[in-house]
């Protein structure tokens, strides 16, 4: 075989010591280790090669994040420089470095004016960890230190660890390792499921008024923060309907809770803005980031507070008693730099919003806006969804939705094309240095797996 890079090991020897070792995410690691993962050993723009030598179009970013797509030299020079000048040092001793000095003046320089600080973590799921106890904090400097309950959305994903997942809204994940106190959720705005005989405004609006009822069922004075992500992104790329975002707006102010945008996966030029609020229009208090601010070559995340927060951390605060050995690490500074500095100065983020963006919500809606099993698109920038319908009159769903979602990936797959399920929707969100033709590409070999998905679900 003819492979465009040197395999140290055959593919079942890899999955063998795999098997014998790793436990990996959201599997039963019994059936994955009968069935034996998928060895990835090259990545290069929008490509991936597995241990095989079969190539993948990348249409995920990896998990969301590799906004630069794979194999930047740029991005790998970043780090072996940092590493030979200064691999790392903490934040703890009074100290700090230059890489997340320009670091965190270049991220503001893209960030609207009301944000003034930000605390490093090494991941989304740390971002949401802080953020809890950051606006307790916060609550507890301005007098208020009742206020510690934590509103979030069921089907909504803020990360795997205790509090993150408790946080987000996915059950199956409290069932494993419980639930912590003073966190409450709300249900998610998802219309094509949910929203009945009521249009998208009026579900939006009846979604909203729900942290009302909420906030005035705990107490107002016992609310710290209400949390969503702008689109949900785990849950199925759900966008909430035009009506939803003001209305939370008005009621996380009107009550004095805390606004709290996570923007793990919409940030970073996602939907043709540097961040998802920007958007919707809202204006957040705290914004949650990762991924797409490195372009996943290294863990880096934070937690992104407006002058407000921060003001009254930092002028009346005393100690903060936070601190990661990583916050902040020199080498993932580097590299979130030298991403930032490319997505800007290459104006990538600007051609996912007026050229790449706009070209693959127009394609993907010539091949499936009359497809007969799909019900809805959505999407901006290059971010979509396509939601299966078996009677696209009434927005029923099939009941086996899940599965047809999930053969539709293994028929990507088989086409050479990655492209996530959740729950009856099939989602895209390739890198965003896509070309045209990478995304005629993508949505060529999408169809291909939803036409025979269709056939299987009786629908071709
Ligand atoms: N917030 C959001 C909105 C996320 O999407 C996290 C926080 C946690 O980030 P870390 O870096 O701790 O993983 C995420 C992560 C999926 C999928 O299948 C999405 C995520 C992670 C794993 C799978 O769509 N998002």
């Amino acid at each position: 075989m003819n492979l465009p890079f040197e395999l140290k090991r055959q593919t079942e020897d890899y999955q063998q010591a795999d098997a014998a070792h790793h436990i990996h995410a959201f599997v039963d690691q019994k059936a994955l280790n009968a069935e034996g993962p998928r060895v990835m050993v090259r990545g290069k723009g929008l490509y991936l090669w597995d241990s095989e030598g079969k190539r993948y179009l990348d249409g995920m970013s990896g998990l969301w994040c590799t906004q630069l797509g794979y194999g930047r030299k740029d991005l790998t020079a970043a780090a072996a420089a940092q590493m030979d000048q200064l691999s790392y040092y903490n934040m703890f001793f009074h100290t700090t470095h230059p890489a997340v000095i320009e670091l965190s003046e270049l991220l503001f320089s893209l960030l609207p004016g009301h944000y003034s600080h930000v605390i490093y973590t090494n991941s989304g799921s740390e971002a949401n960890e802080v953020l809890i106890r950051t606006v307790r904090r916060y609550w507890q400097v301005v007098g208020k230190p009742q206020k510690k309950i934590m509103i979030g959305r069921w089907n909504g994903y803020h990360g795997s660890t205790l509090a993150a997942s408790a946080l987000g809204g996915m059950k199956f994940m409290h069932e494993m390792g419980g639930m912590i106190p003073d966190v409450a959720h709300i249900d998610e705005p998802y219309w094509y499921a949910q929203g009945g005989e009521l249009t998208p405004t009026e579900f939006g609006r009846r979604c909203a008024l729900q942290l009302e009822e909420k906030i005035l069922e705990l107490g107002a004075e016992n609310v710290a923060g209400f949390i969503a992500e702008p689109f949900q992104g785990a849950g199925g790329m759900i966008f909430p309907p035009e009506s939803y975002w003001p209305e939370i707006q008005r009621i996380c102010r009107q009550y004095d809770v805390l606004l709290c945008a996570d923007e793990v996966i919409g940030g970073f030029g996602r939907t043709g803005e540097w961040f998802a609020h920007e958007y919707f229009g809202f204006e957040p208090d705290t914004l949650s980031i990762a991924k797409g601010l490195t372009s996943g070559y290294i863990p880096m995340g934070g937690l992104v507070l407006s002058k407000r927060i921060a003001d009254a951390l930092v002028e009346q605060g005393g100690v903060f008693a936070h601190g990661l050995t990583y916050s902040g690490h020199p080498v993932a500074a580097a590299v979130a730099l030298a991403n930032l500095k490319a997505l800007r100065d290459e104006g990538i983020v600007r051609t996912v919003k007026e050229d790449t963006g706009p070209y693959l919500q127009q394609i993907l809606r010539e091949v499936f806006a009359h497809h007969p099993m799909i019900g809805e698109i959505q999407g901006t920038g290059l971010l979509a969804a396509l939601q299966f319908a078996e009677d696209k009159s009434t927005r029923k769903r099939f009941d086996n939705e899940n599965d047809l979602a999930w053969q539709c990936r293994t028929f990507g797959f088989e086409e050479g094309v990655i492209i996530r399920s959740t729950l009856g929707r099939m989602i895209m969100a390739p890198a965003l240095v896509a070309t045209r033709g990478e995304l005629d590409e993508l949505v060529e070999k999408t169809r291909i797996a939803v036409d025979r998905t269709a056939r299987i679900a009786g629908k071709l």
